[in-house]
C-alpha cells in the first residue's frame, strides 16, 4: 500500500514500533552523558572526514549515456558497429539513444548540483570530434563539450574529461585499430587538440579508461564459467587475436597514453594536469601484517605489468617479458620513455580485490587466495564485496610509485533497483556498499595516502556495455522509456557525505 510506506521503506507501524523501543531502552540521560564523556576522544560515529578540498564526483562515459549516435556530424565508433551487430548485446539493446544526455546535459548538470557534486568525470567521444579519427575536426562535436564544460563551471562543478573510454572511431578500426601504431599517434593528435580547445576551462584530463578492458576484452575476450554454463565476455571490436598480437595491442595502448600526455603538455595551457584512469588489478592482504602486506604489494606491481607498472616505471617487468617469451611486445627504449612520461596524478577504478594474497616462501613470494565460494557479492556476479580495496589500492599506488595525487575515478555497484510505491528507490545495498567502501577510503586519507577525490560510478543508470540496460549502476534511476530521472536513496547518501565531506 503506497500510503503505508514512509521514508526508507519502513511501514509506518514499523517506524513507530522502532521509536518506542529505542526510547524504552535508551533513556535520554544515558545518551547525553555517553556523548559528553566521549567528546574529547574518537566518539562512536565521530565524523570520518576527508581532507579539505576533496572532490566529490560522479562518473559516466560518452557511449554509455550520450545517445545522438549519428547526429551533428559524429562519425561511427566501434561500439556503434558492435552494438548494431545482432547477438552482441543483451536484449539487442544499443546506446543509439541511451540517456539522451547529448540533448539533456543541462538537466543532468542540475541533477549533479543537487547531489552536492563538486566534480564530474565524463568522456569525450573521439568520433564526435574527429569523425574519421584524424584529419578534419567536427566543430559541432567540439561545441557540445565546450557547452558542457561551461554548464559545469557555472554550477560550481569541476570538469574531469576522459579522452578515451573505448569508443574508437570505426574509420581507424578499419585501418587496424589498436593493432596499428598509427592509432597511438592519432590518439595523441586528438588529445592535443582537445587540450588546446578546452584547457582554458578544463584543468584535468584523463587519457585512457581501463587499458585491459578494451585491449584484452576487445581483442581476446574471455570464457567464464557461470552457474554450470559458459558465457563469453567481450568488448568491441570483438576480435580474438593470438597472444603476441594482443601484447602488441596492449603496447600501442600504453604508448598512445604516453604520446597523449606529451601532446597535452605541448598544446594545453601551462598547469594542465593529466593522468590515466586505470582499473588497477590489486591484491588485498588477507591478513594485514607486515609480511602479507609486502607480499600483496609485490603481487599488485606484477599484476599491472602491462599497464600501470610500465607507465609508472618505464619498464616491463622481467616476469612479464619472461612469461610472454616469444609473444612479448616489440618496443624500443624510446617507446618506454614516452610511455613513462611524467604524470600529475594517477586515477584508479576500484571495484573489488583482484585476489587476496598471503606471503609465501616460494617464488614469487606470494600466494593468490581465491574468493571463498560463499564470499558475498553485489548484484553482478563479478562484483565480490571487498571494501578494503579502497584502502589498499590507493595505498599501494603511493607506496609502489610515490604518486602524490591519486583520484578514485570509479567505484560503485549495480543494484536490482525497483521504484517503490512512493515513487522512490531504496537501494539499501548500494548505500551499504558506499558507506563500507568510503570508510576504507577515508582511512587511507587519514593515513596520509594522497587521494584528492572520489568519482562514483555512476551518476545515473546507463548502457552497461554487453549487459545493455539491465544492470543499473546509477545513483539516479532512469526510466529509459520516458527519460525520467529519479535520485535513489544512495543519491541522498552521497549528498549527505559530499556536503559534510565525511562518511555519512
Ligand atoms: C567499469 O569497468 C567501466 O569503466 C565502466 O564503463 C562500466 O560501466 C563499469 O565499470 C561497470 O561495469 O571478467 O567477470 O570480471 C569495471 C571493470 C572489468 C568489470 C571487466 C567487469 C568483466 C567481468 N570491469 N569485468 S569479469
Amino acid at each position: 500500500m503506497p500510503d503505508d510506506v514512509t521514508r526508507a521503506g519502513l511501514t509506518r507501524r514499523d517506524s513507530i514500533r522502532f521509536a518506542g523501543a529505542a526510547a524504552a531502552c535508551l533513556p535520554m540521560a544515558t545518551i547525553g552523558s555517553h556523548a559528553s564523556a566521549q567528546s574529547t576522544s574518537a566518539a562512536p560515529g565521530a565524523a570520518r572526514t576527508f581532507p579539505d578540498g576533496f572532490y566529490w564526483g560522479a562518473a559516466t562515459s560518452a557511449y554509455q549515456i550520450e545517445g545522438a549516435w549519428n547526429e551533428d556530424g559524429k562519425g561511427k565508433s566501434i561500439w556503434d558497429a558492435y552494438a548494431h551487430t545482432p547477438g552482441k548485446i543483451k536484449n539487442g539493446d544499443t546506446a543509439d539513444v541511451a540517456n539522451d544526455h547529448y540533448h539533456r546535459y543541462k538537466e543532468d548538470v542540475a541533477l549533479m548540483k543537487d547531489l552536492g557534486a563538486t566534480a564530474y568525470r565524463f568522456s569525450i567521444s573521439w568520433p564526435r570530434i574527429f569523425p574519421e579519427g584524424t584529419g578534419q575536426p567536427n566543430a559541432k562535436g567540439l561545441d557540445f563539450y565546450s557547452r558542457l564544460a561551461d554548464e559545469l563551471k557555472a554550477a560550481g562543478i569541476e570538469p574531469f574529461p576522459t579522452l578515451y573510454h573505448w569508443d574508437l572511431p570505426q574509420a581507424l578500426q578499419d585501418k587496424g585499430g589498436w593493432q596499428s601504431r598509427d592509432t597511438a599517434r592519432a590518439f595523441a593528435d586528438y588529445a592535443g587538440y582537445m587540450a588546446e580547445k578546452l584547457s582554458d576551462r578544463v584543468h584535468h584530463f584523463f587519457t585512457i579508461n581501463e587499458f585491459r578492458s578494451f585491449t584484452d576484452g576487445g581483442h581476446r575476450g574471455a570464457e567464464v564459467h557461470v552457474g554450470g554454463g559458459v558465457i563469453r565476455l567481450e568488448a568491441a571490436p570483438g576480435l580474438k587475436l593470438a597472444p603476441g598480437d594482443l601484447n602488441q595491442v596492449r603496447h600501442h595502448a600504453v604508448l598512445g597514453h604516453g604520446m597523449a600526455v606529451q601532446a597535452i603538455r605541448a598544446r594545453g595551457r601551462a598547469g594542465t594536469k593529466v593522468g590515466p584512469a586505470e582499473h588497477i588489478h590489486h591484491a588485498v592482504p588477507l591478513i594485514a601484517t607486515p609480511d602479507h602486506i609486502k607480499a600483496a604489494q609485490a603481487a599488485t606491481r606484477e599484476a599491472n605489468a602491462a599497464f600501470l607498472t610500465v607507465i609508472l616505471e618505464g619498464k616491463y617487468t622481467d616476469a612479464y617479458l619472461k612469461e610472454a617469451a616469444r609473444d612479448a611486445p616489440r618496443f624500443t627504449d624510446e617507446d618506454l620513455k614516452v610511455i613513462a612520461s611524467p604524470l600529475d596524478f594517477v586515477g584508479i577504478n576500484v571495484y573489488k580485490p583482484t585476489f587476496y594474497a598471503l606471503a609465501s616462501d616460494q617464488a614469487p613470494g606470494w600466494r593468490e587466495i581465491p574468493f571463498a565460494k560463499s564470499h558475498p557479492g553485489m548484484f553482478n556476479r563479478w562484483l565480490s564485496l571487498g571494501p578494503d580495496s579502497l584502502y589498499w589500492a590507493p595505498k599501494f599506488v603511493q607506496s609502489l610509485w610515490g604518486t602524490n595525487e591519486i583520484f578514485i575515478t570509479e567505484n560503485g555497484c549495480a543494484s536490482d533497483d525497483v521504484l517503490a510505491g512512493d515513487g522512490k528507490v531504496y537501494d539499501t545495498d548500494r548505500v551499504m556498499f558506499l558507506r563500507a567502501y568510503l570508510t576504507q577510503l577515508q582511512r587511507a586519507t587519514a593515513d596520509g595516502v594522497p587521494v584528492k577525490g572520489y568519482f562514483h560510478w555512476s551518476l545515473m543508470d546507463n548502457f552497461e556495455w554487453s549487459s545493455g540496460f539491465g544492470d543499473r549502476f546509477g545513483m539516479v534511476y532512469v526510466d529509459f522509456k520516458t527519460q525520467k530521472r529519479t535520485p535513489k536513496a544512495s543519491a541522498e547518501w552521497f549528498r549527505a557525505a559530499a556536503t559534510r565531506n565525511a562518511v555519512a
